[in-house]
């Protein structure tokens, strides 16, 4: 017995039995021909043939004829929970002013947080509930979020009080990010804004299960390697796991740190050195690469992801997306930066965005691969394969997204 059935597949099943490490992440255990059979929000078979043992009980046979059937996408890091837009930056970015020299002049982020606070909390769900319809549209059905743009107790715990209550069908996993940036309020006291994280924030976090994950943005004026490491550790002992943006845009050791505090995972990378890169591999972190911010950002250079895939690390791919040096939903997008940009071929970046992200965001047990026993969230795309994807950029190629057995996006031209 089955509730969905669907045949006639070129089926990417992105099978494996850990993150997919260097070479491994070319090989994406494609099955042609076919089916893989859901029942009760779960995958119950996946194999060759047209299934025909399974009977179909409620829903519906797909027949996926000349389509691509893979796993929902998996994007381990966003800033999700913001109000407002930074669409006036876009002019001083051209004009040559940096990341940083807008952050320090109270704008960039802290603009973000001045909105985040005014927003209620109806707003805010909103606007995630918005962006979430088009991350599933683009095929994503798991998505960490990130708060940071509340800086404080109140809108900090408001940020991640509207990440658990809002309801989509997008499964969310929460990570407390308030060492994002130095609030003006405490612009020339570092140290108390680091206290109050400390002895407060992460603590009240923790023990009402607000998020799984601690994150922290490890930058030259933002917080240094030392500061990132006391935040970081605070959640470690109250049982958050790691992440950790490190080495954006100057060579900080962030990388080196991640190694160190043995991080799930540790993002951007784009200026990480080889001994970084090197003690990251050894301690298991996962690199998390953000192509798009380097496009975004201007920057002119990308995360080395050629170097750690030939050294046999389990690269993983994400958005980044917040309002200010990424400001799009959407992995296919991403797709395009990963491969152009990085030299990553459509099969790595599809590991990529599948079960090494899962990985990366500690599902790699529920998610990111389509074996008997997951979670069915699949997605249907109209590509005879995985190369077009990349090929033909900047369209979305979705057709149907299958999430917890559900169809929640139903393909228009095969109603
Ligand atoms: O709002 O600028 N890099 N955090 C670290 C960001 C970018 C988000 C932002
Ligand atoms: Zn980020």
């Amino acid at each position: 017995m089955a509730d969905i059935l669907i045949k006639n597949a070129r089926i990417i099943t992105c099978k494996s039995n850990g993150p997919k490490m260097g070479a491994e992440m070319q090989d994406l255990g494609v099955i042609e021909n076919g089916f893989v059979a859901v029942d009760n929000g779960i995958i119950t078979d996946v194999g060759y043939g047209e299934g025909e043992e399974f009977k179909v009980r409620h829903t519906e046979i797909i027949d996926a004829e000349g389509r691509l059937v893979m796993p929902g996408l998996v994007d381990p890091h966003t800033h999700l929970v913001h109000y407002g837009s930074r669409e006036n930056e876009l002019e001083l970015k051209l004009k040559g002013a940096s990341y940083i020299d807008i952050l320090k002049s109270g704008g960039g982020i802290l603009s973000t947080v001045s909105a985040t606070r005014a927003a209620s909390f109806e707003k805010l769900t909103d606007k995630v509930v918005s962006s979430l319809d088009l991350m599933l549209q683009w095929g994503t059905t798991t998505v960490e979020a990130k708060s940071g743009y509340g800086l404080n107790f109140v809108d900090e715990v408001k940020s991640l009080e509207v990440l658990k209550n809002v309801k989509h069908p997008i499964d969310i996993v929460k990570t407390y990010m308030g060492a994002h940036a130095v609030p003006t309020e405490y612009k020339s006291d570092k140290e108390g804004y680091i206290n109050l994280m400390i002895d407060r924030i992460i603590p009240y976090i923790a023990e009402n299960q607000l998020a799984e994950f601690i994150d922290c943005f490890c930058e030259e004026g933002v917080f240094s390697v030392s500061e990132s490491e006391s935040i970081l550790l605070k959640g470690k002992e109250f049982g958050l796991k790691i992440k950790l943006h490190a080495d954006e845009i100057e060579p900080m050791g962030g990388a080196q740190l991640a190694g160190r505090l043995s991080a799930v995972s540790a993002e951007h990378l784009v200026a990480a050195s080889d001994e970084g890169i090197e003690e990251m591999k050894n301690a298991g972190v996962i690199p998390v690469l953000l192509p798009g911010t380097s496009f975004y950002l201007r920057l002119g250079r990308y995360a080395r992801a050629r170097k750690m895939i030939e050294a046999g690390m389990p690269v993983a791919l994400a958005t980044d997306y917040n309002p200010g040096t990424c400001p799009t939903e959407s992995l296919q997008s991403i797709m395009v930066f990963a491969s152009m940009g990085m030299g990553m071929t459509p099969q790595e970046v599809i590991s990529a965005m599948t079960i090494n992200s899962a990985h990366a965001i500690n599902r790699g047990n529920i998610v990111g691969s389509i074996e008997k026993g997951k979670k069915a969230d699949i997605i249907i795309m109209d590509a005879p394969n995985e190369n077009y994807i990349v090929y033909h950029f900047g369209i979305n190629h979705v057709a149907t997204v299958i999430k917890d057995g559900k169809i929640v996006i139903k393909d228009k031209e095969r109603q």
